[in-house]
């Protein structure tokens, strides 16, 4: 077994993961220090908890490593928004410490059940209903990983089971998770200044299959089916299906399927658009396969009535208000594949023009992917930050606004009844903003204060 107290470590980055690590391998009685590049290193170390600072005292570096900051060390603790390239970590393999991520530590020492999510779009949508639906059904479940509460915090809870929400930054640092359910939702451009191609991001997202006993598949996904036939795999998609889930019924009347017998009507996910329905399967089947392997008394027909007490997360496709001109934040969506999922899923229940906000950083993605939907569904785009001048490029009715507030009063001057204001940037925040979550606030102040004026 992995004893972590005989080992010595040094901790990557002092994030929410960082902190994480610091305190729980300090609970342990490991050896430990850390380092954090960031400029802004000195005040993240301030928001340290007090105790935390004076055990850390003098075991923090800010500044460059030398090969002497790794003497004696094992393990390099890797925060995910650290990148494995970066100099520090070259020097550390150099010194001989092997490299993983908080993921890999956690894999280490649970031995509870755990399904893992990861994909590019849907991850926390799944993640917390996964949650929900075991929770409902009196099994003890706990949502962790990407979605906010980091994995190591879960391993002295009295959870059932674990719900871990993946990213491909965390994958990419892990190699002994053993998930007994495992899914890629789907797989579309992010994340790709960091991970250089299309090919390496998918790479990292597949670890996510090995060691994994059954995967959750879209049938119609591309590069989302784990490549070994070792792992048992589950579909589900939005045609008819004998086997796994599918839809049938009439279009007023459509049914979600389970091996070709109905479960609950589509009217009962009150999530919107087509991509949640999708996501209410993948979840039903992390549910499904958990049950097979952990007899844990769950059954789908019963997870099925709870789909519709599932409240939807913050800052996806919510509606903030409403003055006859529905104002929509999706600031969630920083990728090019959730601003479609939002334009396909808002356009049928729009009546009149759906206006776009825009932009950010794209991350090295293709903002161009959007052309065709932005040509068939939306009136204006008014783009705003770093990569503005890429969705110029992309559709023609585009308006560069300075700021996110000019952006919402432009959007309302050409918006009248009926109409929809989305914001859904297609891109991170950074540039702009501390966070989406930042972001979305912004929107809706913004939308507060035109709606007040
Ligand atoms: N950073 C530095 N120097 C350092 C450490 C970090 O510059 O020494 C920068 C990073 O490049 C990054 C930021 O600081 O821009 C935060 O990095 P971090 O690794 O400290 O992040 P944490 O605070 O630990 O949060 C991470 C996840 N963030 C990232 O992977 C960037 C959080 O996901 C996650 O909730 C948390 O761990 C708990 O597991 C956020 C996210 O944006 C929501 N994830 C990306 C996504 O979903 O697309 C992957
Ligand atoms: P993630 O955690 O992967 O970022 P979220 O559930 O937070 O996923 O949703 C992020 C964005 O992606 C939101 O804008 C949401 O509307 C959109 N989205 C959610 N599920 C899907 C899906 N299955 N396919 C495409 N887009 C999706």
């Amino acid at each position: 077994t992995y004893n972590v107290r005989e080992q010595s470590y040094v901790v990557g980055g002092l994030g929410i993961t960082g902190q994480a690590c610091v305190r729980f391998l300090l609970q342990q009685g490991a050896s430990v220090k850390a380092f954090d590049t960031r400029p802004t290193a000195s005040s993240t170390m301030a928001s340290m908890p007090e105790a935390m600072q004076v055990s850390m005292k003098g075991k923090i570096e800010t500044a460059s490593l030398s090969a002497a900051f790794f003497d004696n060390v094992d393990t390099l603790v890797l925060s995910p928004g650290l990148s494995p390239d970066i100099e520090q970590v070259k020097l550390a393999k150099q010194c001989g410490v092997e490299v993983i991520g908080d993921i890999e530590l956690f894999a280490r020492l649970n031995t509870k059940p755990v399904v893992g999510i990861t994909g590019s779009n849907g991850k926390t949508t799944v993640t917390l209903l996964t949650t929900h639906l075991l929770n409902s059904l009196g099994v003890k479940a706990i949502a962790a990983g990407n979605v906010g509460l980091p994995a190591l915090d879960t391993l002295d809870s009295d959870a059932d089971v674990i719900v871990l929400e993946l990213s491909s930054f965390q994958l990419e640092t892990t190699s002994s998770l053993s998930l007994c359910a495992a899914t890629i939702l789907n797989l579309s451009d992010d994340h790709l200044d960091r991970h250089g191609s299309f090919e390496h991001y998918a790479l990292a997202k597949h670890r996510i299959f090995d060691n994994a006993s059954q995967a959750i598949v879209w049938r119609d996904g591309h590069h989302v089916a784990p490549q070994s036939s070792s792992v048992v795999q589950l579909h589900y998609g939005l045609g008819e299906a004998l086997q796994g889930f599918g839809v049938s019924g009439s279009t007023d009347e459509q049914q979600l399927t389970f091996n070709g017998e109905s479960l609950c009507s589509l009217s009962s996910i009150h999530l919107a658009g087509t991509h949640n329905v999708l996501n209410v399967m993948a979840s039903l089947g992390l549910c499904y396969a958990l049950n097979k392997s952990h007899a844990l008394e769950i059954s789908l027909e019963a997870a099925a009535t709870h789909i519709g007490s599932f409240a939807s997360a913050p800052h996806r496709c919510v509606e903030i208000a409403n003055n006859g001109v529905r104002f929509i934040d999706d600031s969630k969506a920083t990728n090019v594949g959730a601003t479609i999922a939002a334009l396909e899923g808002l356009a049928p229940v729009t009546q009149g023009k759906l206006i776009l906000i825009a932009g950010g950083d794209a991350k090295g993605g293709d903002i161009n992917a959007l052309s065709p939907y932005l040509n068939q569904f939306v009136s204006h785009v008014f783009a705003i930050g770093k990569d503005a001048p890429l969705f110029t490029a992309a559709f023609a009715n585009t308006v560069i606004s300075s700021n996110l507030n000019d952006a919402v009063k432009s959007a309302c001057k050409v918006a009248s009844n009926g109409d929809v204001v989305l914001l859904s940037p297609a891109c991170a925040s950074i540039d702009m903003f501390n966070n989406y979550m930042h972001r979305g606030d912004v929107f809706k102040q913004a939308v507060e204060e035109v709606l007040a004026a």
